[in-house]
């Protein structure tokens, strides 16, 4: 199993806990299940919980301190800052108006979201309250709860996940704004401790297909309890989840993409597609946009003959701070658990959404698992209970090569653009190998 490429040791994963659970269901294994596997199960959601603060806060302080040099590009930077901001709202409004057109989460029948509801009764119950509580409070509490009145209260109290995106936000500006010698040092620590937290998230990672079966065998012998055939209805519902995530990412890579590319960019989509496909299918492979970087580069630069002034700037940032795929995922994956749990989101609560997806999307490291471990921000910032996690990590592997695919084809279209709108093509070379 080592050897193996570690999606498909999540698969198997996967695989071999659905098959547990089933068998769980006929051979009566329920109480061993959830007293001996399950548990297992939660700890690594808990070990996602637990890398979700300190990744966003270095993540993004050194992602904001990376912008250092947009004050001397500022044109092309603020260009390319504003293409990739824009691109990540819309893919989380089009990843909205999917799950709330097909609402996969209805699926599941009332009285299992009756279940799942009670089974988190607390959580509802105290975010009720709390929602009842800011009613009266007026429309701009949402605004004054963002900014913390105490930074460690902020990070150990985990239902403030903005008031910590807040904070790494005000540091990486401030970071920008001191003499660069005195910054010097400050730069090398946060990338220094953001190494490590990759590493971490790699290791939590590395975890996932053991935390994968106990989760999943747990959710069937939970959900099935001793009706085995109600394990067919949660993974058919899965499955109906996973086609409204791929529908949505099929339409960035297939129409939004296309559109920005031929109108902005002013290039013909098949010779854009053509040039950056090794790059996606790395991305496919890899679930990494780091990992992927070097290759988009080399399509950019050969097979679409952006110049390098252009690629060497906008393609690392893109790999950074911009992740449509994976903010269009958070969005339908968020609504989707909420959904399962019968919590009806009002507009605010969705609009809530596109912010802290966005503001995800742009925490999210460039590796593989980035994008679960930041939907624990979107989940908790909505108030939707996190355990919903547990319903969707099993297929994420697979969501996230596709996700990867579409974050690197975003990056490689506003490379495009901005090339485009600067002047800066060179007749392609292609890749001679
Ligand atoms: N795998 C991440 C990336 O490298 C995306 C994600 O996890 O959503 O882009």
């Amino acid at each position: 199993m080592k050897n193996l490429a570690l999606h498909w040791q999540i698969l198997i994963g996967m695989f071999l806990g659905i098959v547990w659970g089933m068998l769980a269901s006929y051979l009566n294994l329920n109480d061993f299940t959830i007293d001996w596997i399950s548990p297992f199960g939660t700890i690594f959601i808990n070990m996602l919980k637990l890398i979700a603060v300190p990744l966003v806060l270095v993540s993004l302080i050194t992602g904001v301190a990376s912008l250092s040099d947009i004050s001397r590009l500022s044109r092309i930077g603020t260009k390319t800052i504003g293409l990739y901001l824009s691109t990540t709202v819309l893919a989380v409004l089009l990843g909205l108006v999917l799950v709330n057109v097909f609402k996969p989460g209805n699926a599941f029948s009332p009285e299992k979201r009756e279940e799942f509801r009670s089974q988190f009764a607390a959580a509802t119950s105290e975010k009720s309250s709390d929602a009842a509580a800011v009613e009266e409070q007026g429309p701009l509490q949402a605004l004054v709860d963002i900014v913390p009145s105490n930074i460690f209260g902020a990070m150990t109290d985990n239902s403030s996940m903005l008031q910590v995106i807040f904070f790494a936000l005000l540091f990486g500006i401030a970071l920008i704004m001191i003499p660069t010698d005195k910054a010097a040092p400050v730069n090398s620590f946060f990338e220094g401790v953001n190494l490590v937290i990759l590493k971490i998230v790699d290791i939590i990672m590395a975890a996932a297909p053991y935390g994968v079966f106990a989760l999943l065998a747990g959710l069937i012998v939970e959900f099935a309890g001793d009706d085995p055939a109600a394990a067919i209805e949660l993974l058919l519902v899965l499955g109906y989840y996973c086609i409204v995530v791929t529908i949505g990412l099929g339409l960035m890579i297939l129409v939004m993409y296309p559109l920005l590319v031929v109108t902005l960019g002013k290039t013909k989509y098949r010779a854009f597609f053509k040039g950056i496909f090794p790059a996606q299918m790395l991305a496919f492979s890899t679930s990494s946009s780091a990992a992927t970087l070097p290759a988009t580069m080399e399509c950019a630069e050969k097979n679409l003959g952006i110049n390098k002034e252009i690629s060497s700037f906008v393609l690392p940032l893109g790999a950074t701070i911009n992740m449509d795929g994976t903010s269009l995922y958070q969005a339908v994956a968020a609504v989707f658990i909420a959904q399962a749990y019968g919590i009806d989101l009002t507009l605010m609560q969705q609009l809530g959404i596109v912010l802290t997806a966005t503001l995800a999307s742009i925490g999210a490291a460039a590796v593989p698992g980035a994008g679960i471990v930041m939907l624990v921000i979107v989940l908790q910032q909505a108030g939707i209970p996190i355990e919903g996690i547990a319903l969707i990590l099993a297929p994420d592997r697979i969501l996230d090569m596709l996700r990867t695919t579409v974050n690197v084809t975003g990056d490689a279209t506003v490379a495009m653009i901005v090339a485009r709108t600067e002047g800066q093509l060179h007749p392609p070379t292609g890749i001679k190998v």
